[in-house]
C-alpha cells in the first residue's frame, strides 16, 4: 500500500524543522488521533509512532522484547523468529547457540532460529523442515511454546470479543515476565502478504492501538494498528487448519534460568 510509505516517510528529512517548532502539537496525541481515524497503519519509526510509545502506558514488554528483537530467517519462520524472541525475553535456559561465524560465540546459551529445535519435544509438534516450507498454525505455535517451560493460553480470533482481547492484552503488557503473540492476516491490517506471526510489545489507550514488532524485519517496521483492526486480522480463517488464528499468552512456569551474563559455559 503507498500510504503504508507515506507514513513511514510522513516526518522524513523534508519536512521543514520551523514547522516542527510552530507546531509542537503535532506531536501530540491529537495528531496520532486525527491519523487513526483513517485506520491507517502508524510505523513505530515515524514521529508519531514514537510519541505513541513514549505515551504508552503498557509498555512493560517493549524493552525485553526489543533487547531480543530479531529477524525471521526464512519466509515462513515468523513463529519461530517470535517464539525465539520470547524464550529469550523470559530468559528461561537456553540450548549452546550455534558457531556460524565469531568464534567464542559458542561459549554462549541462547535460543536461536535453529537450536530452539534442539529439543526434541519440538519434534512432536512441528519438525524445522516443515515450518519452513509452510509456516504454522497456532495451535502448532502453542505447542513449541508449551515444549518449552511456559504456561500458554491461546485464544481463536472467533473465540473473543475485541473487548476481551484487548483487556487480555493490555494486562498482559502491563505485567513483567509475560507476553503476548498474534498471529493475523496481514492483507486484513492492508499489508501485503498472507498469515503472519509476531510478539506485541506495547499498547496506547487514547488511539486504542497495539505495537506489533513485525519479525520480517525486512519488510515492515515495527507497527502500531488499532486494536479492533488487530482482532478482525485474528478472525480470519487459516486454511491449513480450518480455525481462526488468534493470539496466545506466555508465562514462566519454572524457575528461570541464569541471566545471560552468567550463562557463559567456557568461563
Ligand atoms: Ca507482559
Amino acid at each position: 500500500m503507498p500510504y503504508i510509505h507515506c507514513l513511514k516517510g510522513f516526518f522524513g528529512v523534508g519536512f521543514p524543522l520551523g514547522a516542527l517548532a510552530a507546531a509542537t502539537t503535532f506531536f501530540s496525541y491529537g495528531i496520532a488521533q486525527a491519523q487513526s481515524k483513517t485506520g491507517e497503519l502508524i510505523f513505530l519509526d515515524s514521529e508519531v509512532g514514537e510519541q505513541l510509545l513514549f505515551d504508552s502506558q503498557a509498555r512493560r514488554d517493549y524493552i525485553p522484547l526489543s533487547l531480543e528483537f530479531v529477524t525471521q530467517d526464512n519466509l515462513a519462520y515468523c513463529g519461530v523468529a517470535t517464539l525465539v524472541m520470547i524464550l529469550n525475553a523470559l530468559e528461561l535456559e537456553a540450548p549452546e547457540a550455534p558457531n556460524h561465524t565469531i568464534p567464542g560465540l559458542v561459549s554462549y546459551r541462547f535460543f536461536t532460529q535453529e537450536n530452539v529445535f534442539e529439543n526434541e519435544k519440538t519434534h512432536e509438534v512441528i519438525k524445522p523442515e516443515v515450518v519452513a516450507k509452510q509456516g504454522m498454525t497456532l495451535e502448532e505455535l502453542e505447542g513449541l511454546f508449551a515444549s518449552y517451560p511456559v504456561e500458554v493460553q491461546t485464544f481463536h480470533g472467533d473465540e473473543v470479543s475485541l473487548q476481551q482481547f484487548r483487556q487480555l492484552a493490555v494486562q498482559n503488557l502491563q505485567q513483567p515476565g509475560n507476553f503476548i503473540v498474534v498471529n493475523y492476516l496481514r492483507r486484513s491490517l492492508e499489508q501485503k502478504g498472507g498469515g503472519h506471526i509476531s510478539p506485541v510489545a506495547a499498547y496506547h489507550e487514547q488511539s486504542d492501538r497495539f505495537l506489533i514488532l513485525d519479525v520480517a524485519r525486512y519488510r515492515y517496521s515495527p507497527v502500531w494498528v488499532e486494536a479492533e483492526a488487530l482482532w478482525e486480522a485474528m478472525k480470519t480463517v487459516d486454511s491449513v487448519s480450518g480455525k481462526t488464528r488468534g493470539f496466545i499468552l506466555i508465562d514462566v512456569r519454572s524457575l528461570k534460568g541464569a541471566a545471560k551474563a552468567d550463562r557463559p559455559l567456557n568461563q
